[in-house]
């Protein structure tokens, strides 16, 4: 076998041995583009929206199946590399775009980030978030006893309901950031973004889920009444 074959059947491995394996693994599962780095610590293929919408799965309620929810992946102003993904309704409604379930395990703690911005134009419905967080939990083939898990904006934690909102959505691009802890009676989780009763156009980019070591401190969850 002459060298210019085997340099082809090896995927070049001159090229790529500065490239750490777990990077290079990533690349070969999703899809071949060159991710940053920082990204192969994160359980999200691609929290960036770099690579398109396959992967996502968009969940309508019921309630919502008429205030034509949808999504798209973006070029203008992303929080980082060239896209970022779009969430739009042309009413009040709750909808969300996710992954499918990761496995895991009670006392796990996670650090879950997106970076968000609302459009100028987007409108929240009273004493409703605007956007969430969903880290849908889940024992077998059943919802988990006591709810999901949400983070709000104002890194506000909450079981089963959203929190209350902090403010208006952000019109500049701002961080929503909280370590969370696994609770008992959970084996699964399935994580999403959600537009939660926002009418207009959410942006969203740079979603990111890192398993953390068991003394990471915990963001407190909140309660009704809390700052
Ligand atoms: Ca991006």
């Amino acid at each position: 076998m002459s060298k210019s074959m085997s340099s082809k059947l090896l995927f070049r491995p001159v090229n790529l041995a500065p490239i750490p394996l777990v990077l290079l693994l990533a690349c070969t599962l999703f899809g071949g583009a060159i991710t940053p780095v920082h990204a192969a610590d994160s359980l999200v293929p691609d929290g960036g929206f770099e690579n398109g919408i396959a992967g996502w799965k968009v969940f309508i309620p019921e309630e919502s199946k008429d205030k034509n929810c949808r999504f798209e992946i973006i070029s203008d102003s992303p929080h980082s590399g060239t896209t970022c993904v779009r969430l739009q309704s042309d009413d009040f409604a709750r909808f969300s775009i996710g992954l499918g379930l990761l496995p895991v395990q009670a006392g796990d703690r996670y650090r879950v980030s997106v970076w968000l911005k609302a459009d100028a134009g987007a409108q929240v419905r009273a004493n409703a978030p605007g956007f969430v967080i969903r880290l849908g939990l889940r024992q077998g083939d059943a919802d988990a006893e006591g709810g999901h898990l949400f983070i709000a904006p104002g890194n506000r934690v909450t079981r089963s309901i959203p929190a209350d909102p902090a403010s208006v959505l952000p019109k500049q691009w701002t961080q929503l950031e909280a370590v969370i802890e696994i609770p008992p009676g959970v084996d699964a989780m399935g994580p999403s973004l959600f537009s939660w009763w926002t009418s207009g156009t959410i942006l969203a980019d740079d979603f990111s889920i890192e398993k953390v070591d068991a003394t990471t401190p915990l963001t407190p969850v909140w309660t009704k009444g809390a700052p």
